[in-house]
């Protein structure tokens, strides 16, 4: 690994993008104690104040542009295993990029991309994990490792453990059933039901897995939909929204 620190930047996938357009090598890792612009997707804001880790990896995968979707899974797999190898706490993963501890997001990942042609050229994982903050400072709906534990933890230390989990997994990558199942396996709304926004409106039905191009695979009236993308509102019973987890994606 090669580690590149600052204290302060826009947000360290555009450092990396940058660097991995120079030739940067794979697993060069970018981490910065603030992000000015810290992103989620499709330009949303996350929070980055000093106490968080903030950081992105280069990457070169020899795998179709069409499947860079399971890096989400990939990097949400070894997020949710370093916070429990680390501090011992439990999380899930919820579709498309988050980690959660009970209702919460405790980690979200950014994956972006460039290719060319049906070539790779290169993929930035972002990840933000809520280390060290106090409640009082995250966004609604988030928590962090403190806010959860009353223990402060050493963010580098978190940090390479993601990317020594990235790394055991990394060979999945071109046959990502493991991935993919592994996801599912700790994922908040396994068979439950579930609300997606999408661009074209809002749909329901039971969670019932994921495809290897990163869809949701959600079933009402025995049809099964595939959503390429939105922000899932997990029903904790059947009567909404009362009930609503407020974890937002
Ligand atoms: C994400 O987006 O969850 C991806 C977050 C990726 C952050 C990393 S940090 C290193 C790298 N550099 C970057 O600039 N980004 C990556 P999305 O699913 O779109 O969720 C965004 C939503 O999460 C926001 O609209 C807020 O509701 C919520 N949010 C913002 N800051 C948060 C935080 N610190 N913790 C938890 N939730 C937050």
């Amino acid at each position: 690994m090669i580690l590149i620190r600052y204290k302060r930047v826009t947000s360290t996938n555009d450092k990396a993008r940058v660097l991995a357009e120079d030739g940067a090598r794979e697993w060069t890792v970018v981490v910065s104690e603030v992000q000015t612009q810290g992103r989620g997707r499709s330009g949303k804001k996350w929070q980055s104040h000093k106490g968080g880790l903030w950081f992105s990896v280069i990457l070169r995968p020899r795998i179709s542009p069409g499947r860079v979707a399971v890096l989400q899974f990939f990097a949400s797999n070894a997020t949710r295993k370093a916070i429990m190898e680390e501090t011992g706490l439990e999380t899930e993963t919820k579709w498309p990029n988050d980690v959660i501890f009970e209702t919460r997001k405790i980690a979200g990942i950014l994956v972006e991309s460039k290719s060319e042609g049906d070539q790779l050229s290169f993929v930035i994982v972002g990840i933000g994990l809520n280390v060290n903050q106090s409640a009082s400072t995250l966004p609604m709906g988030a928590t962090s490792i403190y806010a959860t534990s009353r223990e402060r933890h050493n963010v580098e230390q978190l940090m390479t453990r993601i990317v020594e989990n990235m790394r055991s997994d990394y060979a999945l990558l071109e046959a990502p059933d493991r991935i993919l199942n592994q996801w599912w396996t700790n994922c908040i709304h396994k068979s439950k039901n579930v609300e997606i926004q999408t661009k074209s409106g809002f749909r329901n039905g039971i969670s019932k897995g994921i495809d290897t191009d990163g869809s949701l695979l959600i079933e009402q009236n025995g049809r099964t939909e595939h959503i390429m993308e939105g922000t899932l509102t997990l029903w904790k019973e059947q009567n909404p929204p009362q009930s609503n987890f407020r974890a937002k994606s």
